[in-house]
């Protein structure tokens, strides 16, 4: 647990919720003064390497660690002879299989970079050493390396993502204007700068960890029902991330191993997941292939979406990435069906990455949308702007707000789109072709309950304390804001402390609901603590503005005092020195007044059952985007540049502008990325992730990324959350991909439907 210091940046404006406020942790991380998990110092490590199958299905006859045995300083090679004695744990939802033993090195090899063994030795170098003389026997069967091996079939349809309205099928054969084509995206990976891992220290019953974690008390959950523990036998720290972007939500095997070793060896174990396993100790974004046809009038009317979607998954999970996620909200048609199916491959299970779902299908419609333009001789601006969904036609509810039309209009403004010419090929600047392209994006408004506690000392400092997490995108910073606001005392005297599971219950950073969720259980609690404190000062026999004839006090700029004047203006120090207080604690959550036993907070921190989807409600609630790119083609060499982003955004009321605009700008970053770079590659034989390390998976550099200007469009949405903000974390990302597919499409004539667009391509 680290408190935070706390200082002033900027003028007083910018600690309030809206300010400007730079990040707290932001100088403590590039310092180098942040203590990540892997980095605490724990008495008498023992050090843990992960030994991975290289092939891609089969069975694990036998592992022969004799030679790492002999090796000096190891200590224990863990195999799947092994009874680690661990079983499965709930869900997301908190649905828990009876009596299902987990095994986190199996016998039965699913895909090719499954944990397999584990060797512990006195230092890493030792262990990695004897990791790589561990010979493992196979039986090796045929596997399906990926979705385009002619293995893989159809796969599943998942009827539950079936949606329908109208009848499309008949409205896209009536109408006159049509396009029909597919759309693939390949599987992509978090690569956060900081990669997985963990240390796992046992104290007779009680285990401490110390791993990077978007929740720490799903987390602190997973290893509880793991190893058969009360779940406050358990403690998850995690106060830096170098990253997650949905990679660190859930316990993943390799923790399931350090723990079990570090239990036998009966001392705590490091395990630093290398970059390569990074790679396949859990899923990236799926592959995804989608159909999407439209139908249109000649002026430009929709009249049907027919989409069929479909995506890779492990051959034990079936994981949707839901390529329908954006299609039927972003545009107005009266006729529409899609399915999904997921297709089982030989791989470690899918995962979310920002924006997952949303952003394959924002690549699927938005590029299918363009095309349709072009097929009309129309701007794309205006067939978007012509087909505006006036509500939501899936739920047939209104949206909260949607401020999409503005985005579209004020991104356009401020990128100059009508200059535009609209033939292909029509604007250049020397031997670069130009071109430009819209993308729109969505992300759903996601409402979770969290916990609080503000604690005000003695010395008039504020404690701001939960259990969520900042991962980068500001939490400390926003808390200490909406504490600031909520109290009346200045930022500089709030410390905020996160980061652990013993702390009050949080949601989990994913999904874009932190910010909405836990800005409003601080701003409760901290109102809370307010009216406390005025409580106090006014009936408390020691408080020097009891008998003042105020009745009414405020607490702002640190001082408590009556409006009129009556009595003192007391500092924080000064009224609880009056009163001989400490310390005032106060705990306030969220979740509903029949829903405040113990389990049923245990059960809302640690599980997804009481989140609650965007039209769960009287609305259809959503952030929005439109992204407006510019890409430079080489006629020659057929090289991509991005020159130019201008992205508008709809998430409504912003907490921080500050870390919103760097939020959108790192989505838009990663939008980048997908668009020209990003490709895991399988090894067709062997099932093996060929670019597994950050050298041959490319993700951008400074010297990719173009001027970036974003633009808030938002209106504060009370419907949305507490404080009128919508999710802001991952919609940046969502539209970005078609954006730059389709000023590619501008600039070249050439129409690439399948990402990256890499210049093989083009030519
Ligand atoms: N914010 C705001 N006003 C709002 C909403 C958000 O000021 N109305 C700002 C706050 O600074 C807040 C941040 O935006 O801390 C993100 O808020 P939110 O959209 O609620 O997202 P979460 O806090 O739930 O964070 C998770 C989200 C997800 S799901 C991914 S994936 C992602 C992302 O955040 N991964 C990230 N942003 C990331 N940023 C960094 N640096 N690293 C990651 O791994
Ligand atoms: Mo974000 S992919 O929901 O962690």
């Amino acid at each position: 647990m680290t408190i935070m210091e706390t200082r002033k940046h900027g003028s007083a404006a910018d600690g309030l919720v809206g300010g400007r406020l730079s990040r707290f942790e932001g100088d403590l991380k590039v310092t180098g003064a942040a203590t990540y998990a892997l980095e605490y110092p724990v008495d008498g490590l023992a050090h843990a390497v992960l030994v991975q199958s290289t092939i891609a299905a089969g069975t694990v006859v036998a592992v022969d660690a004799s030679q790492a045995l002999a090796v000096p300083g190891v200590l224990m090679v863990l195999t799947p002879e092994d009874d680690l004695g661990l079983m499965t744990a709930s869900d997301w939802y908190g649905n828990r299989p009876e009596n299902q033993p987990f095994l986190p090195l199996p016998r039965e090899v699913t895909y090719n970079g499954q944990s397999i063994a584990a060797v512990v030795g006195e230092s890493r170098e030792q262990a990695i050493e004897a990791a790589k003389l561990v010979r493992v026997i196979y039986e090796e069967k045929p596997g399906i390396a990926d979705i385009d091996d002619a293995k893989a079939g159809k796969g599943k349809l998942m009827d539950n993502l079936s949606v329908a309205w109208g009848d499309a099928e008949a409205a896209f054969a009536a109408a006159p204007v049509r396009v029909e084509a597919e759309y693939r995206t390949p599987r992509e990976y978090h690569v956060a700068m900081e990669p997985h891992g963990l240390t796992a220290k046992w104290d007779g019953d009680q285990l401490t960890v110390w791993e990077p974690s978007q929740w720490t008390h799903g987390m602190q959950r997973n290893y509880a029902e793991w190893f058969g523990l009360p779940i406050e036998n358990v403690r998850m720290i995690s106060p830096f991330i170098g990253g997650g972007f949905g990679s660190k939500g859930v316990a993943l095997p390799y923790g399931a191993v350090a723990a079990a070793a570090a239990r036998k060896l009966g001392r705590p174990v490091k395990l630093a997941v290398t970059r390569p396993q990074n790679f396949t100790s859990y899923g990236g974004r799926a592959a995804t292939r989608q159909t999407i046809a439209l139908g249109a009038t000649e002026d430009g009317v929709l009249q049907a979406i027919i989409h069929r979607g479909a995506n890779e998954t492990s051959t034990y999970t079936d994981y949707p990435e839901q390529t329908g996620a954006a299609t039927p909200i972003l545009y107005k048609v009266e006729n529409f069906s899609s399915q999904s199916r997921v297709v089982p491959v030989n791989t470690v299970t899918p995962g979310a990455l920002r924006g997952p779902g949303k952003n394959p299908s924002a690549f699927g419609i938005e590029c299918a949308m363009e095309e349709l333009a072009y097929k009309l001789g129309m701007d794309p601006l205006e067939l978007r702007l012509k087909n505006y969904a006036d509500h939501d036609y899936q739920s047939g509810k209104p949206w909260s707000t949607r401020q999409l039309r503005e985005a579209l209009t004020q991104g356009a403004e401020a990128f100059g789109w009508s200059r535009r010419s609209h033939e292909p090929r029509s604007m250049r600047d020397g031997r670069q072709l130009v071109g430009w392209g819209i993308g729109c994006g969505t992300f759903p408004v996601l409402r979770a309950p969290s916990a609080a506690m503000i604690r005000i000392l003695a010395n008039g400092r504020v404690e701001v304390v939960s259990g969520a997490i900042d991962m980068g995108q500001g939490t400390y910073t926003i808390l200490a804001q909406t504490a600031s606001e909520a109290l009346g005392v200045p930022v500089d005297q709030i410390d905020v402390v996160l980061g652990d599971s013993r702390l009050p219950g949080s949601a989990i950073a994913g999904g874009s609901m932190l910010a909405g969720s836990i800005t409003g259980a601080v701003h409760k609690t901290a109102a809370a603590a307010r009216d406390e404190l005025i409580g106090l000062a006014l009936n408390d026999p020691n408080s020097p503005l009891r008998d003042t004839g105020a009745n009414t006090l405020t607490v702002s700029n640190g001082r408590i005092a009556s409006e009129l004047g009556q009595g003192p203006a007391l500092s924080l120090p000064e009224l609880m020195a009056a009163l001989g207080r400490t310390e005032i604690e106060v705990v306030r959550n969220t979740l509903p007044e029949d829903a405040q036993s113990l389990t049923d907070q245990n059960a809302a921190w640690s599980s997804m059952a009481r989140v609650q989807g965007p039209t769960m409600g009287d609305y259809s609630m959503h952030s929005w985007c439109a992204h407006f790119a510019e890409v430079r083609v080489d006629e020659d060499f057929g090289t991509v540049r991005v020159s130019r982003i201008v992205s508008a955004f709809d998430c409504g009321r912003l907490y921080n502008p500050k870390m919103v605009e760097s939020q959108w700008r790192g989505g838009i970053i990663m939008g980048i990325g997908q668009a020209l770079f990003e490709e895991g590659l399988v090894d067709g034989r062997n099932g093996r992730t060929i670019n597994n390390n950050v050298g041959d998976y490319l993700v951008p550099t400074n010297s990719d990324i173009p001027h970036i200007q974003v633009i808030s469009v938002g209106v504060p949405d009370h419907q949305a959350s507490a404080l009128g903000g919508k999710g802001v974390g991952e919609v940046g990302i969502v539209g970005v991909a078609p954006a730059i597919a389709n000023a590619v499409f501008h600039a070249t004539g050439k129409r690439v439907r399948d990402l990256p667009l890499t210049l093989d391509k083009l030519l």
